[in-house]
């Protein structure tokens, strides 16, 4: 595997903190300046709700649904953001008083975005305010529908808002007539289409500090405004940021700035959490004892919140979320479990066919696979497609395709903006939303062939001269005496490691391993000890057998590792062996 190091923005000798550590910092292009905040990510650190603009209109408007005692129907989505979103503003809101009710769409029948179906259940319901979390910043249709129907609608989201495309004027000019839209000045004074909803909350819109809020963060804000507003004991509303944890780590947000407080905060609520489901849920996993970690959201709790939404229908996840009833949730506990495992059964079909159709892709010409069937279920292509980036790191978009429209998942890497392409692209497309690594997509069968074209043409300009050969990313370089400083008490600050604060690695070159401690486990893992300078450290290099010819035979090797972290033992930490070749030093 090929190294590759990653950019030290700043110095490591400018911060005041182990040389190992300040590497990482730099990396994370945090400021010495920074460096102590982002390591103690304190909940004083919060920015003000209230930076937010449109956030005073929406609390306003929420305060006389409350005195009024009108109906607010709260409008999540399928996945597990938009459905800890809404499992938050629910319960936070029926604490305050507020008078609430759920919505959640069906993935497959009523797709992507709010549902019209909400809004005629709203009206004949006699709900009064619409208040979405997640979703909602394309929803043109749906917000004049509401607007006509004499319901307050009120956005919270944080997907990119749609920009004016200024290469097709045309397209803008359809939809502008289509859907009722209007222009919005942003801050940096670009142009924006907006649904005409009562209020739009997007940190994306704003002058606010971190715009890589997740749906279930934005609800945060605005709930902490909310305490603010009847001045209700904010202590409450932390007990709930294992929600806030979970939905932002399972969005692939960045865990950066205030993000990293959430996710930091949230993994301790996660670990004791006082919620029925959340705890049911962990048992039915295994989790039950010990720290929960971003590993855990991500592999463990996230799949299977997102399995019901997917297979089934997401209100099931919603209800484990809210319930106080340890029964019930321990049984929908069990029906989650249930779902995940049929939807890997369905994701390892999917991949395996796209796996197929992409190996007969001209690299040179598919620099985006663009792949499509009738058979793939739409609920778990994002998945597959995820699967097929990471093994060719390119851009993925996988397509199904129920008679003349297909319905589209799309995944990408950094060097390329998948929603900003979608946009150059959008005279192809029915519709489309996202982010830069992540959108869906609606599109015409007959449109297929000349959008994949078109596409590719762009993408091959953008992406060629790039080396996308897959490699293993390195935080810096470090010798044997950083590792005997006191520098794990440190290291654990930097924690939690996910999207945006990956998992430290470094290399070490030029290290004499002590031979005779060589030992293999299981047929497969290899351990051994280096012992030199007096500094004594063990590693452990899993599914590392085939390199132990290397191990043996070397006199002194080059090794890539992340660190181990063992919670009361000694010693405290040990050597996680990512890769290993014959010294290059000598
Ligand atoms: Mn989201």
């Amino acid at each position: 595997m090929k190294w590759r190091y990653r950019k030290q923005e700043f110095p490591p000798s400018w911060y005041d903190y182990p040389k190992i550590i300040s590497i990482i910092l730099s990396t994370r292009k945090i400021t010495p300046e920074a460096a102590e905040e982002f390591l103690y990510a304190h909940k004083k650190n919060f920015y003000d709700p209230f930076k937010l603009k449109s956030i005073t209109r929406i609390v306003e408007r929420l305060a006389e649904a409350l005195e009024n005692r009108e109906k607010i129907l709260i409008h999540g989505d399928y996945d597990v953001d938009g459905i800890s979103g809404a499992a938050l503003l629910f319960r936070a809101m029926d604490r305050l008083g507020f008078y609430v009710d759920h919505y959640i769409p069906h993935r497959a029948s009523e797709g992507y975005g709010v549902s019209q179906k909400a809004i005629e259940k709203a009206a004949k319901e006699g709900f009064k305010v619409i208040l979405t979390v997640d979703t909602g910043i394309s929803a043109f249709g749906p917000a004049y529908s509401a607007k006509f129907k004499g319901l307050d609608l009120i956005i919270t989201d944080h997907h990119e808002p749609k920009r004016a495309n200024i290469n097709s004027p045309k397209v803008i000019k359809k939809s502008l007539q289509k859907n009722f839209v209007k222009f919005e000045e942003d801050y940096k004074t670009s142009k924006y289409i907006l649904p005409e909803a009562y209020a739009i909350l997007n940190p994306k819109l704003e002058a606010y500090p971190d715009p890589n809020l997740a749906g279930v963060g934005v609800a945060f804000k605005l709930l902490e405004a909310l305490y603010t507003y009847f001045d209700a004991d904010s202590e409450e509303l932390y007990e709930d940021l294992d929600l806030v944890a979970l939905g932002t780590v399972g969005d692939m947000v960045p865990l950066v700035k205030e993000n990293r407080i959430f996710v930091k905060k949230g993994l301790e609520v996660l670990t004791n959490s006082n919620k029925a489901g959340i705890n049911a849920l962990k048992f039915v996993a295994g989790i039950s004892d010990g720290e929960i970690n971003p590993f855990h959201i991500s592999f463990i709790l996230a799949p299977r919140i997102n399995a019901a939404g997917r297979i089934s229908h997401a209100n099931e996840s919603f209800e484990l979320l809210i319930t106080e009833d340890e029964e019930k949730a321990f049984a929908l506990a069990e029906n989650l479990q249930r779902l995940n495992n049929k939807r890997r059964e369905e994701e390892r079909a999917i991949f395996d066919e796209a796996m197929e159709q992409a190996l007969k892709l001209d690299l040179k010409e598919n620099y985006v696979f663009v792949l499509s069937s009738e058979r793939w279920n739409y609920g778990v292509i994002g998945i597959a497609a995820s699967k097929l980036v990471e093994e060719f790191r390119r851009p993925v978009i996988l397509i199904t395709f129920e008679q003349d429209i297909g319905r589209g998942s799309c995944r990408s890497i950094e060097e390329f903006d998948m929603h900003d392409t979608l946009t150059r692209f959008s005279e192809y497309l029915e519709s489309f939303g996202g982010h830069k690594l992540a959108c869906g997509l609606k599109i015409r069968k007959e449109n297929l062939e000349k959008f994949k074209e078109e596409l590719n043409l762009y993408a091959s300009e953008l992406l060629s001269g790039l080396d996308l050969e897959p490699a293993l990313e390195i935080d810096g370089d470090v010798q044997l005496s950083d590792l005997k400083e006191d520098f794990i008490e440190y290291y654990r600050l930097l924690s939690p490691f996910g999207v945006g604060n990956p998992e430290p690695v470094f290399s070490l070159k030029g290290v004499a391993v002590d031979r005779s401690s060589i030992k293999v486990h299981r047929e497969r893992h290899v351990s051994f000890w280096i012992n030199e300078q007096e500094i004594k450290l063990r590693a452990i290099y899993f599914d590392g057998q085939e390199k132990l010819k290397v191990l043996s035979e070397s006199d002194k090797v080059d090794l890539a590792f992340s660190i181990n972290l063992r919670d009361n033992e000694t010693p405290d930490f040990e050597l996680k062996i990512l890769d290993l070749k014959p010294s290059s030093n000598n």
